[in-house]
C-alpha cells in the first residue's frame, strides 16, 4: 500500500508503538504495529542483509583504520545498518539523497565507491565523488543544512515536472536546529516530494534524547507542519524499507514530504574521538546489542530457509573484499596541491578569492625556496 494521506487531510499524532515487520527475535510481527506496511520480497530481503553485513565490515574496518592513526576521523553508524541501508535503497536510481557525516554506509548503498568517500575525512577534498553522478549531495557536516538543500532540490524537481523524490538524513540533535523547522516547514507548504529520515540514536555526541527535546516523540513533530509521521522500529529494516519506500512513493506522486523517525542507537562513540563512557550507560548499549539490526534480519532468513550457506560465504567474500580495497585506499599516500581549495568554489572566479590564491601561491613559493623543495 501506499501511505493514504490526501492533500486537506489534516494528518494525526502518529502511533506510539513503531512500525514492526520482523520483530527482535527475528519473528515476522504478526499484530497492529506492522501499520498495513507492504512486507518485503524475498529478494530485497536477501539483497538488504547483504548490504548491511558489507557495510558492517566496512565501519568496523575504518574504526580499526582510526585507532592505527591511518584516518584521522569517523563517525560510526554501526547499530544503525537498519536507517541508513533501509531508508536508501528505498530511492531509485533517479532520486536525490542527501546525507550527513554519519552516513559513509549510505553512500556505499547507493554505489560509491569508498576511494571516493575517504578524501573529505582525510580533509583533501569536500567531496571525492561526483554527486550529479551518483545522485548524492556531499554530506554535510553543518548540522541540518542538507534537510534545506533536500527540501530545495525537491522543490526544483516538482517545478520541472521530474519524476524525482529526495530523502534526507537528520539526526536527533539535528532536529533542533533551525534550518530543520524550516525544511519541515518549506516542505509541508511546498508539498515537496521530500522524506525527512530522522535517525534517533538517543544521542547527540554527549547530549541524550531528553535534554534535546521534551515531545513525546521526535515523529510527533512532523504534525505541527501537516505533514504525516511514522515513528519506525529503526532496527527492522525491512519496515525501515517499507516505510520510506511507501512515502517516496507517495510524495513522487504529489502526495508531499513525510518525515521518519527511526528509532535505533549508536553502538560506538559519537566518533574516535570521542569517550561514550562519559556520559552513557554500558547497561543500555549491552540492551542495544541484543537488538542488533543483521541478527534479527538473519534469524528472519535463516528460519524461513531464505539464507543458505552459499549466500553467507560469497557475502563474507564480498565483506572481506571491501576490507581489504577500504585498507589499500586509506593506506594510500595522495599528493594534494593546496591551490585546488579554490577550484569549484564560485562558477566565475571573483577578485577577493584570486586576491587569496594569489597570497597562498606566494607563500608556498617562499616556503618551497626556503626548504629547497622543487630544487
Ligand atoms: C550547526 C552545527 N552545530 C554544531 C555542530 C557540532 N556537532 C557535530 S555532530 C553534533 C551532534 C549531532 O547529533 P545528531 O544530530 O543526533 O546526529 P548523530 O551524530 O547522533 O548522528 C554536533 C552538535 C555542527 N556540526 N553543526
Amino acid at each position: 500500500m501506499s501511505v493514504d494521506f490526501r492533500r486537506g487531510d489534516l494528518p494525526t499524532l502518529p502511533d506510539s508503538a513503531p512500525v514492526t515487520l520482523i520483530d527482535d527475535e527475528g519473528h515476522r510481527a504478526a499484530d497492529a504495529r506492522d501499520g498495513g506496511f507492504d512486507f518485503p520480497g524475498a529478494d530485497e530481503l536477501k539483497s538488504l542483509y547483504r548490504k548491511m553485513v558489507v557495510a558492517r565490515r566496512f565501519d568496523v574496518q575504518v574504526t580499526t583504520l582510526t585507532r592505527q592513526g591511518r584516518m584521522a576521523t569517523y563517525p560510526s553508524a554501526l547499530g544503525q545498518e537498519a536507517c541508513e541501508i533501509g531508508a536508501t535503497a528505498a530511492l531509485r536510481a533517479a532520486d536525490w539523497l542527501f546525507p550527513t557525516y554519519r552516513d559513509t554506509i549510505a553512500l556505499l548503498t547507493r554505489g560509491i565507491d569508498p576511494v571516493d568517500i575517504f578524501p573529505s575525512f582525510r580533509g583533501d577534498w569536500h567531496c571525492g565523488y561526483d554527486p550529479s553522478a551518483h545522485r548524492t549531495a556531499p554530506q554535510a557536516t553543518p548540522l541540518a543544512t542538507q534537510a534545506l538543500h533536500a527540501v530545495g532540490a525537491a522543490t526544483a524537481a516538482k517545478l520541472k515536472h521530474d519524476d524525482v523524490a529526495t530523502l534526507a538524513f537528520l539526526g536527533d540533535g539535528a532536529s533542533s536546529e533551525g534550518e530543520t523547522h524550516e525544511a519541515f516547514n518549506f516542505a509541508a507548504v511546498w508539498q515537496a516530494p521530500t522524506v525527512f529520515m530522522l535517525q534517533n540514536n538517543q544521542f547527540a555526541i554527549s547530549v541524550p534524547l531528553a535534554k534535546q527535546s521534551h515531545a513525546r516523540m521526535l515523529a510527533d513533530k512532523a504534525v505541527g507542519y501537516g505533514m504525516p509521521g511514522y515513528r519506525v522500529d529503526g532496527n527492522d529494516v525491512a519496515a525501515v524499507y517499507a516505510v520510506v519506500k511507501s512515502a517516496l512513493g507517495r510524495a513522487r506522486a504529489g502526495g508531499g514530504p513525510t518525515l521518519v523517525e527511526g528509532l535505533t542507537y549508536r553502538i560506538e562513540a559519537h566518533t574516535n574521538s570521542d569517550d561514550p563512557s562519559r556520559y552513557r550507560d554500558d547497561a543500555d548499549v549491552a540492551t542495544w546489542k541484543t537488538r542488533d539490526p543483521i541478527e534479527r534480519l538473519e534469524k528472519y532468513l535463516l528460519s524461513t530457509g531464505l539464507l543458505g550457506e552459499d549466500d553467507r560465504r560469497s557475502i563474507a567474500a564480498e565483506a572481506e573484499d571491501l576490507a581489504a580495497r577500504t585498507r589499500d585506499a586509506v593506506s594510500a599516500e595522495t599528493t594534494l596541491d593546496p591551490l585546488e581549495m579554490f577550484d569549484h568554489v564560485y562558477a566565475a572566479e571573483r577578485p577577493e578569492m584570486r586576491r587569496q590564491r594569489d597570497f597562498l601561491a606566494a607563500e608556498l613559493a617562499r616556503s618551497d625556496e626556503a626548504t629547497g623543495a622543487n630544487a
